[in-house]
């Protein structure tokens, strides 16, 4: 072997390793960042979108380092010796049909091998596949800034849903106000929920668990406090919670349950568990908290004085009667929230 091979080998070596940097770089992203690859086992749709992800991952990084490590390599084989004089020209090539057919043919080859087999695995990723005829469906509600969720039978949940292990289940997702996006990424893709339109987004969970998630787009002052909890739970305990949650006609403990969830995921985000005030005003002790038709009109309506910064927004539209009285009795069950005895209206 000549001194000469040994040069371009050394050198084609150093180039591929040179280009692979940046994917080793990315192959170490820290665990707790999410890693590289999106999250996806806890249902198949989960783990198709990982699949997929892997391999355009694959072609591309193989495609990348090529490129790159050519790149690199034609640089220092090409470069312009010191016994050259600056001004000399290259040799100047005009057109190569064999190169240009290759060229062409590979990228082409590459895009249609994906799309082929993004097509054929996107019916995994949808879940529309296999027996669904005992499909759960829950209404998902995006509001600013909590998720609101409705079982069949009318229960209510907000921010944490929580779901049978190994039952399919459609989410028909929409918004009361601004665009949101519901997005669970240990158990599927993101869907947006749009105000007057319903996306389905269907998954089936396959293992028990708490699956961390939120709102994917960017919807407002407090985005990022309609982060959202999946608990996969066994069909048994899956029927107790529901009975725990409130429902339609319901009175007693879970009626102050759906009042305290109502709270809590709608207004004390903006005026503070205690009602103290933050990113809103104080309300604590206010009449209007527990006047039905004045706490109707403002949570339908919003409220944006000229001289008050800030607004609130309709954060109760589409509830029904019984989620409002159950967020007033709630009140009145809350000592710090609670208006003085007798004060039932006005301010
Ligand atoms: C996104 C933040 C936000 C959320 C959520 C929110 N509010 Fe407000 N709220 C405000 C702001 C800001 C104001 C002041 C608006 C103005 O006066 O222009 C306000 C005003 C009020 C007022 C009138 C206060 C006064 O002094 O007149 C009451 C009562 C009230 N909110 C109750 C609630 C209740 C009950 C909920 C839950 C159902 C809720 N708010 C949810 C931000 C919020
Ligand atoms: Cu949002």
């Amino acid at each position: 072997m000549g001194r000469r091979t040994v040069v371009v080998i050394v050198a084609a070596v150093a180039a591929l390793g040179l280009a692979a940097v940046p994917i080793l770089l990315a192959l170490a992203a820290p665990a707790d960042l999410g890693g590289l690859a999106p999250a996806g086992d806890g249902s198949p749709s989960g783990e198709a979108i990982n699949e997929l992800y892997w391999f355009v991952f694959g072609i591309c990084a193989v495609v990348f380092v090529l490129v790159e490590a050519t790149l690199v390599l034609f640089v220092l084989r090409f470069r312009r010796r010191p016994e050259t004089a600056a001004e000399t020209e290259g040799p100047q090539i005009h057109g190569n049909t064999r190169l240009e057919i290759i060229w062409t043919i590979i990228p082409a080859v590459i895009l249609v091998v994906i799309a082929v087999v993004v097509l054929a695995r996107s019916p995994a990723v949808e879940a529309t596949d296999g027996d669904r005829s005992n499909e759960l469906v829950v209404r998902v509600e995006g509001h600013q800034f909590y998720w609101r969720y409705v079982y069949p039978d009318g229960e209510i949940a907000l921010d944490t849903l929580v779901l049978p292990v190994g039952r399919p289940v459609r989410l028909e997702i929409t918004s009361y106000d601004v665009n949101h996006s519901w997005w669970v990424p240990d158990l599927t893709g993101k869907r947006d929920a749009i105000a007057g339109q319903v996306n389905d987004l269907r998954l089936t969970p396959r293992r028990e668990g708490s699956f961390d998630g939120g709102c994917a787009e960017l919807c407002g002052i407090l985005h990022a406090v309609m982060p959202t909890t999946v608990e996969v739970v066994s069909e048994e305990e899956f029927g107790d919670r529901l009975g725990a949650l409130g429902g339609q006609d319901e009175s007693g403990d879970s009626q102050l349950a759906l009042g305290e969830a109502t709270w809590e995921a709608s207004c004390a985000k903006c005026h503070g568990p205690e009602g103290a005030g933050d990113i809103g005003p104080p309300v604590a002790r206010l009449g209007t908290l527990v006047d039905e038709e004045a706490l109707r009109e403002l949570v339908t309506e919003g409220l944006d004085n000229p001289d008050v910064e800030g607004y609130m927004p309709p954060v109760g539209r589409g509830w029904p009667d019984f989620q409002l009285q159950a967020l007033i009795e709630y009140i009145r069950s809350n000592e710090a929230l609670a208006p003085p005895e007798g004060d039932g209206g006005g301010r």
